[in-house]
């Protein structure tokens, strides 16, 4: 008998876990912009998603004095572990939001920040002016980041009517309305301007 219990129970906790995987509907995009080389690595995100999400710990690394990756998206509260791996001194600082200047860092030295704003950080280097990055803070896990062509797609979105936000390095972008409903998807187009 209590084999037959375990199994049950397998069988109905597999039951709930392939329902809530498929559950929710899909946003596909597309960035626009006369200057075609603008519309990658644009961040779209849903504004207003009625849950909380814990922060997490992410990493940037600094290889061949190059921050890696260059864009990196974490939910709002979390902390950057930048780390030197380069046997050259870098820094790690930033102009935007709050502005923060972690100092200077030797090789296997780690700088942290805590990023309480959502938005596109700028991450630079005093002592190597080539040296940039984003640290892309965004309020919850539905986001996606368009590709060279502009291509973007938000996966398993709960159904809802929400605003999506974007950032882009460069360029703003209005906001777009979009309402998302089980199993289905719904196509946007987002326009960069100045
Ligand atoms: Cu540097």
């Amino acid at each position: 008998m209590l084999k037959l219990h375990g199994l049950v129970g397998i069988i109905v906790s597999f039951f709930f876990l392939s329902t809530s995987a498929f559950a929710g509907g899909m946003i596909k995009g597309k960035i626009d912009y006369k200057k075609k080389r603008w519309i990658r690595d644009t961040f779209v995100y849903l504004e207003n998603v009625p849950d909380k999400w814990e922060p997490q710990e992410a990493e940037m690394n600094q290889v061949g004095s190059t921050f890696i990756p260059k864009y990196l998206p974490i939910i709002v509260g979390s902390t950057v572990k930048f780390l030197n791996s380069d046997p050259t001194e870098h820094n790690v600082y930033s102009p935007d939001h709050e502005t923060f200047n972690l100092g200077k860092a030797n090789q296997g030295e780690v700088l942290s920040h805590t990023f309480n704003k959502v938005g596109g950080y700028t991450q630079l280097c005093k002592l190597h002016a080539a040296m940039i990055a984003f640290v892309v803070v965004l309020p919850n896990p539905y986001y996606g980041q368009s590709d060279k062509k502009g291509v973007f797609v938000i996966k398993d979105v709960p159904p809802g009517h929400y605003r999506l936000i974007t950032w882009n390095q460069r360029y703003k972008a209005d906001h777009v309305e979009v309402d998302v409903k089980d199993g289905e998807s719904v196509e946007v187009t987002i326009k960069l301007h100045r």
